[in-house]
Formats: C-alpha cells, sequence, structure tokens
C-alpha cells in the first residue's frame, strides 16, 4: 500500500518545503528559527509511518498556534442535546453551547435567567432534561448566512432553540404547543422571517388520547412556521402558526430561495398509514412503511399559507393557530409530487430552480424541477387526490431527470462549481455529480452525471460543505457527517465515537481528498452547518458591566464596584456580590435557616477571557459569570450549616483564595 518511492518523496518535501517558505515569509515571519528543516520532515515521516498523501493532508488542515480557522462548522450535538462548534479546517472543538440540557460550565440552566429559558421549553410542566437535537440553521439574509442567529430543534419533544451568536448563548427555547415529534427542522426562510419546524411521528394534535385503530380520522402531522423577530432576537409565538397535515411521517424540510421563494418543501415516508404492532401479527413499521413505490413530496405555499393566518382563517388547537387540512386543500397550498421509495432529504439548489430527493432504499437521486412543479399547479395537472383530498402533482411533468448515484442515497450539499454531493449511507460514500447541462457542459461532462466518489467511515448521514446549503456554496471543504467508526479510532469500549471527516473538494478536475477525521464522543451529532469564520461577529466581552444575557441588555440587578451589599426583609435576604481578580466582595454570607436567597453576582471585570465561576455546595449551582455579566441564583436556605462557596474558574494565581462562607445559622 505505502510505495514510498523516491518521486513521491521528493514531491512532498517540495511541497511542505514550499508550505514551510510560504509561512515564514508571510506574516510569521518573525517565527523562522522555528520551523523545522525540509530533512527532518522526510525523517519525522518515515518515523510515524506517513506517506506523501498523508504530509499533504496534514499541510492542509493544520492550524498553527495562534491562527484562526477559516470556516467554523456549527454541528448538532445530537442526544447531549447541545451544539458543537468546530473550526475547519483543523477541526478543533472550540466550544459546546449548552441548549436543551443543563450544561454546568456554562452555568446554563442554573442560574434563574437560564433555567427560566430551560424550563419555557418544557411540555405541561414536566421537567425535561435531554432534548436530540437534529438541524442547525444558521439565519440568512437574502439566503446567504449572515452569522447573527442560530436555530436548532429538539425531534425527542418538539422543541426549537435560538441561539444569539454575539455570546454564542440560548436564548430562548419553545415547545411546540402541537406536538411532540419533530423532525423537518429547523430551516429558515432566506431572510429568516421564519423559522421551519416540520413534525415526524403523528399523533393527535390537541394531545389527547386516541387508540391506534383511530389513526387515519385523529392522528396528524405538522409543520410550524415561527416568526422571528431579528430586532428582538426572538421567535415571536404568538405571531406564528402551523399547517395540519396527514398522518404520513413528515420527514425533511427545506426553504425555497429566489426562484423558489416563498415556497416549502417536505418530504414524507409511511403514506401506508402503518400503526406498527408487530407483536400482534402486524407488519413492522421498517416493513410496512416502506410497502408503496412512492410517498409524497408536499408543496407548501408558505405566501399564501401567511395570508391565510393573517385573513384569521385558523382555528386554534391547543391555544395555537391552525390551518385545517380542509382549508389547506380548498385553497390549494398544499400540493404533493410523487417521490420514490422511502425518500429522504429534500435539498434545493443554489439557484432555487432544482429539488433533489433521495431514496433511502433507492439508488437513485430525484431531480424535481421547480418552475415546472409550478405550472403543474396553475394547470392543475393532477394525477389524482390523496385520501385526504390533497391533488398530487403528475410526476412525469415535473421531474427533471433521476440520477443513480449509489446505494443509500440521502443528503445532497452543493459547492460553486456546479457540483453536488450526496452522502451514500448503505455504501459508506460520498458521491459527486453535475448539476444541470451548463454546468455539466463546463466539466465536459454528460448532463447530471456521476463523476467522482470518495469512501467513508462509516454510515455517512448528512453532508456539510462550506456554506453548502445556501445561495453562495464557498466548496473547498466538504464534512462527513458518520455515524459508526467501528475501526478508525483507539478501542474505547462498546460505545464508539461518531467520525466527522474531513473532504478536501477544491480539486475540480481531479478527485476529493479525505484529509482528516474528528472522533465526535458526545451524542450523535445529524446535520452541521459551515460558516465563513469572518462572518461571525461575537463580543469579546459583554458591553457594559451588569449584562444579562438572557435579556441582551442591562440587569437591573447589575451592579458596579463599590455597590455590593446585602439587604434582608423578614425571611427575604437579597446579596449583590461583585467577582473581580481575585475575590467576592462580600465574603462572609449570612443567613438563617428558611431565608429565601436571591443573590446576584456581577462580574465587573473588563478584560477578555476573564471569567469567574460561582460554585455553592449542597444547593447544587455552578455559575459561568463572564466579563460584565450578572447572574442570579435563588432559593431556599432549607439546610442550617456551613457552605464553602468558592470561583470554579482557574482566574488567576490567587483563585484558590476567591472564595467565601455562606453560613446559614439553625
Ligand atoms: S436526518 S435522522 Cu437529518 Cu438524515 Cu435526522
Ligand atoms: Cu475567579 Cu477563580
Amino acid at each position: 500500500m505505502r510505495k514510498q518511492t523516491m518521486y513521491k518523496w521528493a514531491a512532498a518535501v517540495a511541497v511542505l518545503g514550499l508550505l514551510i517558505f510560504m509561512v515564514t515569509c508571510g506574516k510569521n515571519g518573525e517565527q523562522a528559527g522555528q520551523t523545522t528543516a525540509s530533512g527532518d520532515v522526510q525523517s519525522v515521516a518515515e518515523a510515524r509511518g506517513l506517506n506523501p498523501a498523508d504530509l499533504v493532508a496534514a499541510a492542509k488542515t493544520y492550524v498553527p498556534t495562534g491562527q484562526h480557522d477559516e470556516y467554523v462548522m456549527f454541528g448538532s450535538g445530537g442526544h447531549s442535546g447541545q451544539v458543537l462548534v468546530i473550526g475547519v479546517p483543523s477541526m478543533r472543538l472550540l466550544k459546546v453551547i449548552g441548549v436543551f440540557t443543563p450544561e454546568p460550565w456554562q452555568g446554563w440552566g442554573y442560574s434563574k435567567e437560564t433555567r427560566a429559558i430551560l424550563k419555557a421549553g418544557n411540555p405541561a410542566g414536566k421537567e425535561l432534561n435531554w432534548g436530540d437535537t437534529h438541524h442547525p440553521a444558521l439565519s440568512e439574509t437574502e439566503g446567504d448566512y449572515d452569522g447573527e442567529y442560530l436555530f436548532i430543534n429538539d425531534k425527542a419533544n418538539a422543541r426549537v432553540a435560538v441561539v444569539d451568536l454575539k455570546d454564542f448563548e440560548t436564548k430562548q427555547i419553545i415547545k411546540n404547543p402541537i406536538s411532540l415529534s419533530d423532525h423537518g427542522g429547523t430551516f429558515v426562510t432566506p431572510n429568516t422571517e421564519w423559522v421551519i419546524e416540520g413534525g415526524q411521528y403523528a399523533m393527535p394534535l390537541n394531545g389527547e388520547y386516541a387508540s391506534l385503530d383511530e389513526y387515519k380520522e385523529k392522528y396528524r402531522g405538522m409543520i410550524t412556521f415561527w416568526k422571528f423577530d431579528r430586532e428582538k432576537g426572538r421567535i415571536v409565538t404568538d405571531e406564528s402558526f402551523a399547517l395540519e397535515l396527514p398522518p404520513y411521517w413528515q420527514d425533511l424540510s427545506d426553504a425555497g430561495k429566489l426562484v423558489s421563494d416563498g415556497w416549502i418543501f417536505l418530504n414524507s415516508f409511511n403514506t401506508e398509514l402503518s400503526t406498527g404492532g408487530v407483536e400482534e401479527g402486524n407488519p413492522p413499521f421498517e416493513a410496512g412503511a416502506s410497502q408503496r413505490d412512492m410517498d409524497y413530496l408536499h408543496v407548501i405555499n408558505l405566501e399564501k399559507a401567511v395570508e391565510l393566518y393573517e385573513a384569521g382563517k385558523t382555528t386554534k388547537v391547543g391555544g395555537f393557530d391552525l390551518l385545517s387540512l380542509e382549508t389547506l386543500t380548498e385553497e390549494g397550498v398544499l400540493n404533493f409530487v410523487p417521490e420514490p421509495k422511502s425518500p429522504h432529504g429534500v435539498d434545493v439548489t443554489p439557484d432555487g430552480n432544482f429539488l433533489v430527493i433521495s431514496g433511502k432504499l433507492d439508488p437513485h437521486v430525484t431531480v424535481y424541477n421547480f418552475t415546472k412543479i409550478k405550472e403543474a399547479i396553475e394547470n392543475e395537472n393532477f394525477e389524482t387526490r390523496d385520501e385526504y383530498g390533497v391533488p398530487v402533482i403528475n410526476f412525469d411533468a415535473v421531474v427533471e431527470t433521476q440520477i443513480e448515484v449509489g446505494l443509500g442515497p440521502l443528503h445532497t450539499q452543493f459547492d460553486p462549481n456546479g457540483f453536488a454531493y450526496t452522502s451514500l449511507f448503505l455504501e459508506s460514500a460520498v458521491a459527486r455529480w453535475t448539476l444541470g447541462e451548463e454546468w455539466s457542459d463546463k466539466h465536459g461532462k454528460e448532463p447530471w452525471s456521476l463523476v467522482d466518489k470518495i469512501s467513508v467511515h462509516y454510515n455517512v448521514g448528512h453532508l456539510a460543505a462550506a456554506e453548502g446549503d445556501n445561495v453562495n456554496p464557498d466548496g473547498k471543504y466538504l464534512v462527513s457527517l458518520n455515524k459508526w467508526s467501528v475501526d478508525r479510532f483507539t478501542n474505547v469500549g462498546p460505545l464508539l465515537p461518531q467520525n466527522f471527516q474531513l473532504i478536501d473538494i477544491s480539486d475540480t478536475k481531479g478527485n476529493m481528498q479525505l484529509l482528516y477525521d474528528m472522533p465526535i464522543g458526545i451524542g450523535e451529532p445529524h446535520y452541521a452547518q459551515i460558516i465563513k469564520a469572518d462572518k461571525l461577529k461575537g463580543w469579546d466581552v459583554y458591553p457594559e458591566i451588569g449584562w444579562s444575557p438572557g435579556k441582551q441588555a442591562k440587569d437591573a440587578n447589575g451592579i458596579q464596584p463599590g455597590q455590593e451589599q446585602v439587604k434582608r426583609s423578614g425571611k427575604n435576604v437579597e446579596i449583590w456580590m461583585s467577582a473581580i481578580r481575585s475575590h467576592y466582595t462580600p465574603e462572609r454570607v449570612n443567613v438563617k435557616k428558611g431565608d429565601h436567597v436571591t443573590w446576584h453576582i456581577t462580574n465587573v471585570e473588563r478584560a477578555k477571557d476573564a471569567t469567574h465561576g460561582f460554585g455553592l455546595p449542597y444547593y447544587n449551582y455552578n455559575l459561568s459569570i463572564e466579563p460584565g455579566e450578572t447572574q442570579t441564583v435563588e432559593f431556599v436556605a432549607d439546610k442550617a450549616g456551613v457552605f464553602p462557596f468558592y470561583c470554579t474558574e482557574f482566574c488567576s494565581a490567587l483563585h484558590l483564595e476567591m472564595a467565601g462562607y455562606f453560613l446559614v445559622q439553625p
């Protein structure tokens, strides 16, 4: 395998030599003395058993200390309920953002403010402490990522979260009022007016019990359109609404863009209305939901749906505005297009005119032409109606082409050179194919043809290309989000990490090249998006001392140094405390057993990275208080005793001295 011919070595050494030359003669010229001579590269490579391709891959991903990655990837954290922030191409983990799950390092879910945000997502008051994050969606302006906000859904309980990328913190969690299951979220419309949350497993939308024998009549699917207020950085729930859909299992969605702006696409499976029950002699879901050759791509006229909503054509279900299936059908908001065999994914091309749908059990991707779909709707070119009366558009009238890409196609991403990339789950590979005639021509290929394939390790789900699902893809890099890693990493027991593999897609004449493996040891990441790093404008420190990240404004209880105090009124004790290297003021807090304690802590530092923690034993608190931030904890001092609290961030040489006593008298 590892043929190390003199020629290859010479080429690799030349590449590295050039690289070193570029680095030393560039802005890091002052580090020239630290670089390794090219002769050493050869001996290191020999000692480590690296071949020339390995060396090139290493050089393409290595980001020297102090230099930053060109891209940032926001990956779902799967059932950790969090979001991963990863630098590309280094694949270094930069942050894990607490979203649906308490996260102690960030104090997420411990302070009063963050607890309230988490609690707002509880269904009917039931406390949840996990989430299954699936699809992160960066906010967009004119179809392009703008780096301001990130949305993500929780499939397990149908929740949606809003993360503000000024401080990379979760600001809002919303429980979907009509369903406990989502999957087709989150996706945004080209100017982020709407955040889309499509449901998955059908259920009665009023939250009541109904027997599975009444599946057809009482169970329903849904898609919810959450109105986003960019100024406030919040979803406005009472300006949001949902559509009632047949009880097919709606799957992934995507928003139209450019020519298809104002339209939403949502694929589905289980149009068989299978209700499982293998133990009762029924076909199991996996077979029952795969009987038909075709399921339905839902084509939704969002503009029209919004008009109907604004005209008051909704009914209230669970206190939420819902457009009934009947209204949708009467008004022509909802149309179906047949889609082949257990479809998955629906990805709109950068020009907005084509929709790519994979069939999990079909080696093809099917490409639909949106212009033809629109025409078919206008001309009522329907082949039938489904059992709920929804028109089914004539398949042949709207299909552009079908391309055989390989086994188990799932998801598709795009680059700026007219290539599409489709993940192949069963084949453990990524297929690269050409879009349309114009692009295929430029590459000297037949229209819509498969041009290259690369193996990945293993069982790939989603792909993320640099800005690869917006109107201006960047190309360069593609990350394959692999579900299994099998033999790729050192054994860590039967539960294996998943594997993010970085692939170089910049060579548009030659092949794709695998560059790097990144194990993911938390949850099962589903989707990710990769944004150009210079589009992100995160704050260095909070804008003012006494800042509430939850309100993204000054906190009424934020204090300046010198304003610290303890106030008692009856059984209520309120503390305004400051934190600065390396002490809290006050350091002693005296209360009596049974007192109601409200404790505000402000980090009065202005230096970047000067974060202080606040760990209080027994009472179960940890806070992360970043420069300028104010956080509050509120509790009843129900146990008498001595409780040493301390700073949980190693903030200074005298960090161990940054402590105090919370004294609860019996
Ligand atoms: S999907 S299983 Cu994004 Cu392929 Cu969730
Ligand atoms: Cu502040 Cu350690």
